[in-house]
């Protein structure tokens, strides 16, 4: 049997889906790249000629969205909240905002502090992509508002996976001190789940040699 193969870089989004699989017990054959694989492993483009991390190769088909890969691994788990249950339409929600709503900001963050070269930083636009996310994450302040643990369904699912990746990278700027006390309860809840570290090991153990620029 072929097992899909998950194309992975140490600490991008497609950390989502290696969590996924962690917590689902999902058979997947890991490749990891040097970040960003546009600068240091140019024929990643001949796997996913969108140059962007995770793909996801299974059946002929390539997936390019974290989200949709951690829905593709949570099917027919507790981890996926199933069509018929009531919290089904914000699962979707979530799994959605996760990244364009959630995850984007963080990016040009990360761009224009991490990755351009000094001349080109733009603090003016690090400072206003950090209030776009900062605004936008009080949305998840109030979904736990009520005293839940977890975002949707009464239980862990990949909604709390793929939203928390989204924390997970504020709080590599330290933008995590400044969330409210119920989302900072909620990202420790997540990253004391076993599956996190064993996550965060596997991706230690499979590091790719050579240069790769810090995420
Ligand atoms: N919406 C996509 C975004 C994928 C994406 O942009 N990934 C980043 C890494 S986290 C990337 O590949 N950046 C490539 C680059 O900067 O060249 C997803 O959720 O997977």
């Amino acid at each position: 049997m072929t097992l899909p193969i998950l194309h992975h870089c140490e600490g991008a989004r497609s950390f989502r889906c290696l969590w996924a699989a962690e917590e689902a017990d999902f058979d997947l054959e890991l490749t990891m790249w040097p970040f960003p694989p546009r600068w240091f492993a140019k024929q990643f483009k001949d796997v996913n000629p969108l140059g962007t991390i995770p793909a996801w190769e299974e059946d002929g088909h390539l997936l390019t969205e974290s989200a949709a890969i951690c829905q593709r691994i949570a099917q027919g788990t507790a981890l996926e909240i199933r069509a018929e249950e009531s919290d089904y339409l914000p699962y979707l929600n979530w799994l959605h905002r996760s990244d364009a709503t959630l995850t984007f900001p963080l990016t040009i963050v990360l761009r224009y502090t991490r990755l351009e070269p000094e001349a080109r930083q733009l603090p003016q636009a690090v400072e206003d992509y950090k209030g776009f996310f900062m605004g936008r994450a009080k949305s998840i302040e109030e979904a736990l508002a009520d005293g839940r643990d977890w975002l949707v369904g009464g239980r862990f699912t990949i909604a709390d996976i793929c939203v928390g990746y989204a924390v997970h990278l504020s709080a590599s700027f330290g933008y995590d001190a400044e969330l409210g006390p119920l989302t900072q309860s909620w990202y420790a809840r997540l990253k004391d789940r076993p599956s996190f570290a064993a996550t965060r090991a596997r991706e230690i153990a499979n590091r790719p040699e050579g240069q790769s620029a810090p995420l």
